[in-house]
């Protein structure tokens, strides 16, 4: 049976495409490759996740205050919005992550839905075991995420056509560790049809 998968689709958001406030190098070229996806899962009524980076103005994770990153993906924005283009049926649900001003939280697995409950607890509820993950970025949010699924005992599949980074190298070694851990590569071709 299908009924253990999900999609997980990573800050698919305006600020991490070109334009945006952070931008990902060819980060909205993962739209039309997740939208395949989407709908895959949805003609099999299987579940959709989507996170968002989800940020106070003021802090610790931006430059301003001290952290790595110039302001993105701040609560109510056009930046934080999900790209016009990816297409999330209405039962998507929808986690965010990063709402705490004293700590960076690059895993989606620091994500809560809009009653409080995190990622974990829901998919765990669920009863799913096997992870399909793709979005942005692939050397940060996608890593951590594709990491802490690992750890948590998932199945992870790992979407290599619909993942791009904010910096090639650091990829390269993001894509290296999580295969590494046991992610397994698959594109929406090669990999996912066969499985679901
Ligand atoms: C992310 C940098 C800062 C991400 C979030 O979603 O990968 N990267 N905040
Ligand atoms: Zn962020």
């Amino acid at each position: 049976m299908h009924k253990d998968k999900a999609l997980l689709i990573v800050d698919v958001q305006n600020d991490f495409c070109p334009g945006g406030a952070l931008t990902v190098p060819g980060g909205d070229r993962v739209v039309p490759v997740l939208n395949k996806y989407i709908e895959l899962f949805a003609t099999n009524n299987l579940p959709i996740f989507a996170s968002r980076d989800w940020h106070p103005k003021i802090t610790k994770h931006f430059k301003d205050y001290g952290g790595l990153w110039p302001g993105h993906c701040i609560q109510g924005t056009e930046g934080a919005r999900f790209h016009p283009n990816l297409k999330l049926p209405k039962k998507t649900i929808i986690v965010s992550k990063g709402m705490n001003p004293e700590k960076d939280a690059y895993s989606v697995f620091q994500a809560f839905d809009s009653q409080g409950k995190s990622l974990l607890d829901i998919l765990k509820n669920q009863g799913r075991t096997e992870l399909y993950i793709g979005g942005l970025a692939t050397d940060y949010c996608v890593k951590e995420s594709v990491l802490d699924a690992l750890n948590a005992s998932f199945k992870v599949k790992l979407l290599i056509d619909a993942i791009r980074g904010v910096n090639h190298k650091t990829s390269c070694e993001a894509i290296r560790k999580m295969t590494t851990r046991g992610a397994e590569e698959i594109t929406f071709e090669k990999g996912c049809k066969k499985y679901i």
